[in-house]
């Protein structure tokens, strides 16, 4: 541990792990004069030049999050209803007794492994995940993508070659932001890493710039907006196909400096025909004057960018939308430009920074397994979440029988989720890693503790791909594990090994993984280690552990890589340690068509899967207008002091706003006799429930909405503060079987639901 070390206190600097905005945290810790724990205080870091001293209520929460009694601190094994407390040692004992026989028996297929949202927000997670399911060996791979960015990745996969060559609106420099399905003022940004999202919509509007938010309900950012449009739910796809139709018809189209990188202008054309703004206007509910003038306004701004979230990838068209996003910000000249939309150049590098630039062999989508059940196909690798349970509950060769969830709620996060918590009942074994026993961990027989965040070292592998400014910044851990806990670097290597069914010790494998790094390093042509030999990579790193080990190869080998000592200017972990507030890297650059790794070495602006999915769209558009402007529908919504289904039982960010209530508008509660605070029973296909109604104008007539993540009250869980103001789970709502076909990703916005009183 590093740290200003004062008679009384410790003070460190680190990357807030908690969302995607990678706010620079302060945190002091001051010891207590009996010895027993340290008083932990956290502000944000003025010295971080990425937050410069932004941050919200959950980072400060950290503190009170590491101090939770809740927490757990050691691995249990459940027998029946009864958990009992045991050593690590008997804990990856009974998880090898339990799996072993499986793997043996069944078949590697018959474990699946479930990785949820805070497993990409730190990089020992992020690194030896993977090493855990390639030592599994399952093609039974899930995680929280599939209820969430999944739509992007295939759309992006499949225009520029890599599912994690997402185009990032380059926020601090655009004169117009058109919002899509996202309330950044909230949740504080995804796909789109910026600390102080409040503050830098401000500055856009300062500055003289446009903000334009396309939303059902008049959330924050839409009330920060210039301009707010009321959608219905579900359709951003067609009012982007109307966007990008328009700018086409109206002879608008210019591609700029993307023009000679980009292909299927032609395709795109024709499969567009369908969607002029007076046929989406309808479906949509946006006027077509104001459709026209949308597209006029982000063909004529100096630079625009176009940037679509959770309420348009959880939808029936997810690909669709994310596709459609792109097209317009390429038909505007905004792809690869200032202002417009930019790949960032992560320190650690990325698929699109490796390799041979300019073209690559492209995704396959869809991907070539099949689930047993509903035959659906695979996504770069994984499986759709929303066919967990059946994959469990449906008798019949093949069927799962063992789980291994890290880091994930999936009962209260994924679509019809008494139906999957029914299943993982029915287990023969589970095995969780997780910081809390909550409504999914409850079903494990063997649950592993994870360490407090404040206990481990920090890098953001993940999310500096997804970031305005390119950056880097290592955190320490800011205080010791506690007495008994283990790193999760520790965690994941011991099960991985328990899952070969032992003859390795964890630091054989650990040493295996570094070998493997260091001889991808040395063989790709981007990388300034090229060419070097790989136990000479290994030895320069060999003073380091586990994933910091790992991360000194990523980062020397990485874009701005010291080489190993052939640029020593470069980066590498020591750099990194010399400067802990962080290092910019500068804003992001065009990088076309370098970037690329498409087989053609072009932007695909009309692949053919995502053709075959405007034909669908233009069928669906059809229904819509046939079809009469039916019932109630549901959307969801973010809480600021809320974290997905967790962060709940802290007692700093509990009640207050953090309300999970049915909202509805006004004239739909006089229409169905609803009362302000009253209960409501909210009906679905898959399930019912009951909640307070709140009446509000901020949600359009026609929708209603629920934050997910609650629903706090069920038996066998250990959350004594979340217990209190438990709310409902939304996703006993959300049905399984609708989804985005290409990307397997649920639907969980615009779900029809009757609602009554009582
Ligand atoms: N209806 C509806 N459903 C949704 C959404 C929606 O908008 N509407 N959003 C979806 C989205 S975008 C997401 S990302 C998913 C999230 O879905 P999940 O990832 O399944 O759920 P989380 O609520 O993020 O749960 C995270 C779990 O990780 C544990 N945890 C926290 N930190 C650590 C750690 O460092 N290590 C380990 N091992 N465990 C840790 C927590 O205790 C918690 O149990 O929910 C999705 N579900
Ligand atoms: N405070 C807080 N911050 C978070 C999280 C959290 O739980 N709490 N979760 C984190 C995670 S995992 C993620 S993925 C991000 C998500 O980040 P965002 O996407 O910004 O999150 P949401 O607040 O769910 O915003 C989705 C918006 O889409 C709207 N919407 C619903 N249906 C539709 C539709 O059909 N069309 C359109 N145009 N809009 C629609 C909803 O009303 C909502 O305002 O947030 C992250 N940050
Ligand atoms: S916005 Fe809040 S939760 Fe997100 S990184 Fe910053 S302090 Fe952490
Ligand atoms: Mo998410």
């Amino acid at each position: 541990m590093t740290g200003l070390l004062t008679s009384t206190s410790v003070v460190t600097h680190r990357t807030c792990p908690l969302c995607e905005a990678t706010c620079g945290l302060t945190v002091t810790a001051a010891a207590a004069a009996d010895g027993g724990p340290p008083a932990i205080s956290v502000r944000g870091d003025g010295d971080d030049p990425f937050s410069r001293g932004y941050l919200c209520p959950k980072g400060v929460a950290l503190g009170q999050l590491h101090a939770d009694p809740d927490r757990l601190r050691t691995p249990l094994i459940r027998r029946g209803t009864t958990w009992t407390e045991v050593g690590w040692d008997e804990a990856f004992a009974e998880a090898g007794r339990l799996l072993a026989p499986l793997l043996r028996e069944h078949g590697r297929d018959s474990v699946a492994v479930y990785l949820g949202n805070p497993t990409v927000h730190n990089h020992a997670a992020s690194l030896y995940t993977r090493v855990l399911v390639q030592a599994l060996g399952t093609g039974y791979r899930f995680s929280a993508s599939t209820v969430d960015q999944m739509p992007k990745q295939v759309a992006s996969g499949l225009m520029y070659g890599t599912e994690l060559s997402i185009a990032i609106a380059d926020l601090d420099r655009t004169d117009y932001l058109l919002i899509l399905g996202a309330n950044p003022l909230v949740s504080n940004g995804s796909l789109l890493t910026a600390p102080d999202l409040p503050g830098r919509l401000r500055a856009l509007r300062r500055r003289g710039g446009r903000l334009v938010v396309v939303d059902p309900r008049r959330t924050r950012t839409a009330e920060a907006a210039d301009e707010h449009l009321a959608i219905r739910p579900g359709t951003d796809a067609l009012l982007l196909a109307g966007l990008a139709h328009t700018l086409l018809a109206e002879g608008l189209a210019d591609l700029w400096q993307a023009a000679p990188h980009v292909t299927g202008l032609d395709e795109l054309r024709a499969a567009l025909a369908p969607f002029t703004a007076e046929a989406v206007a309808a479906a949509t509910r946006i006027e077509a004057g104001t459709v026209r003038r949308l597209a006029r306004e982000l063909a004529a701004a100096p630079s625009a960018a176009v940037y679509g979230r959770i309420g348009t990838t959880t939808t029936e068209f997810g690909t669709a939308a994310s596709w459609l996003v792109d097209v317009v910000n390429t038909l505007t000249g905004n792809l690869d430009r200032p202002g417009g939309v930019l790949w960032p150049e992560p320190a650690t590098g990325s698929p699109n920074t490796t390799g041979e630039p300019g073209r690559g062999r492209g995704v396959r989508v869809p991907g070539s397994r099949r689930t047993r059940v509903r035959q659906l196909a695979s996504v770069f690798g994984e499986f759709p979440v929303g066919t967990l349970a059946e994959e469990i509950d449906t008798p019949g060769p093949g069927r799962l029988r063992g789980l291994i969830t890290f880091a994930g709620n999936p009962v209260l996060s994924t679509p019809n989720s008494a139906r999957l918590g029914a299943a993982l009942a029915s287990l023969d074994a589970m095995v969780s890693i997780d910081a809390y026993l909550n409504e999914t961990t409850r079903h494990a027989h063997v649950l592993l503790p994870a360490a407090s965040p404040l206990a481990r070292s920090h890098y953001d592998l993940v999310f500096t791909g997804f970031a305005i400014r390119n950056t880097a910044k290592y955190s320490p851990p800011s205080l010791p594990l506690g007495e008994g806990e283990l790193d999760e670097s520790d965690v994941l290597l011991r099960l991985a090994c328990t899952a070969l069914g032992g003859g390795l010790s964890a630091d054989e494998l650990d040493d295996l993984t570094a070998a493997d790094t260091a001889r991808r390093l040395a063989a790709d042509p981007s990388s300034p280690a090229y060419g070097a030999d790989p136990v000479e990579l290994l030895a320069a790193v060999a003073h380091r552990r586990r994933q910091d080990r790992l991360l000194d190869l990523l980062l020397r080998g990485g874009p701005y890589g010291d080489g190993f000592g052939a640029k020593p200017e470069g980066l590498s972990l020591d750099a990194l340690l010399a400067a802990p507030h962080g290092l910019d890297l500068g804003p992001l650059r065009p990088r076309l068509p370098g970037v690329l790794r498409t087989p053609s070495g072009k932007v695909e602006l009309a692949p053919p899967q995502l053709l075959a999915e405007a034909q669908r769209l233009a069928e669906h558009l059809d229904g819509l207008r046939a079809a009469p402007d039916g019932g109630l529908l549901l959307v969801g919504r973010r809480q600021l002091r809320s974290n997905n289904s967790w962060m709940h039982n802290v007692p700093l960010l509990a009640g207050g706003s953090n309300r999970c209530t049915l909202q509805l508008h006004p004239a739909d509660a006089e229409r169905l006799g609803i009362t302000d605070g009253g209960p409501v029973t909210v009906r679905s296909r898959v399930g019912e429930l009951l909640a307070t109604a709140e009446i509000t104008d901020t949600v359009t007539p026609g929708v209603v909405s629920l934050p997910h993540g609650w629903g706090h009250d069920g038996p066998g869980t250990r959350a004594a503060v979340a217990a209190r103001e438990p709310g409902v789970n939304s996703n006993l709502l959300t049905d399984e079987l609708p989804m985005d076909p290409l990307s397997g990703t649920a639907v969980l916005n615009g779900i029809p639901v009757e609602v009554l009183p009582g």
